[in-house]
């Protein structure tokens, strides 16, 4: 990865902060539509490209740092700790503890927590989980190949409801080391790729949202697993949400996302 990329240093604060807020809403822009079908809401490309579009300008003002640094180039960034970018590291640090994460949350517990859902048309931990699976094995890394290929054909349509068959007669146990392993061979794939900041920037067609780039396939990589964590976490709570009593006032949890 180049490191001729911190030409965004000598900024001054105020616009550093906005240049970093910018790239990362750019970056999730068009799969901000996408994170919605956690909860059967159908929500509109159109408004989302409209907000990423005033911000995509900002960027296009600073141009030439791609959207993750290396290693290397981070070191160098660290008297200034606001203008940090995210980088591929940093996205494999939180990728590589997602299954970990989910196993010490869910492996071992009553069926009640791992079965519950928020209303009707969600998702249970177990669906989550199967669904987290499904990804590993038909979403990022096919399509981060596919962008990689240079395939102009839009990629194949990723199926929302795939695990409702496949995690049939299995248990939560057995979903949690399946994705750990997935995720884990998926990793060296990505490590194994050595993406320059050039490979970040190719672009490929998702079948919705038309075009997206590599670096917005990783990071939203990320962003849907901890979205999914904490969908988890807010399904979970919602078991206790009729015996709290009084307390239920103090806790948001409870009111997010109504299912
Ligand atoms: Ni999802």
């Amino acid at each position: 990865m180049s490191e001729e990329t911190l030409g965004f240093r000598s900024l001054e604060m105020p616009k550093v902060i906005a240049l970093r807020l910018s790239r990362v809403f750019v970056s999730l822009g068009p799969f901000l539509a996408e994170r919605f079908h956690h909860n059967s809401f159908i929500s509109s490309a159109k408004t989302v490209a409209a907000v990423a579009a005033p911000l995509k300008a900002s960027r296009q003002r600073f141009p030439g740092s791609p959207p993750f640094l290396s290693q290397a180039s981070r070191s160098r960034t660290m008297t200034c700790m606001n203008n940090e970018l995210p980088m591929l590291d940093d996205l494999i640090a939180v990728l590589d503890r997602t299954p970990a994460t989910l196993t010490a949350l869910l492996d071992g517990l009553p069926e009640i927590w791992v079965t519950a859902r928020e209303g009707d048309g969600t998702w249970s931990p177990f669906d989550v989980v199967g669904h987290l699976i499904h990804g590993e094995r038909t979403d990022w890394i096919p399509r981060a190949r596919h962008i990689l290929d240079g395939d102009p054909r839009p990629f194949e349509a990723f199926d929302r409801e795939a695990q409702f068959s496949e995690s049939r007669d299995k248990s939560i146990g057995e979903l949690l080391e399946t994705f750990g392993v997935l995720r884990r061979e998926n990793l060296e794939t990505i490590r194994g790729f050595s993406l320059t900041s050039e490979d970040l920037e190719r672009r490929g067609l998702h079948p919705e949202l038309g075009e997206v780039t590599l670096g917005q396939l990783l990071a939203t990589w990320v962003v849907h697993d901890l979205d999914h964590v904490g969908q988890v976490a807010r399904t979970m709570a919602k078991v206790n949400a009729g015996t709290v009593g009084p307390w239920a006032a103090y806790l948001s949890i409870l009111r997010d996302r109504q299912g």
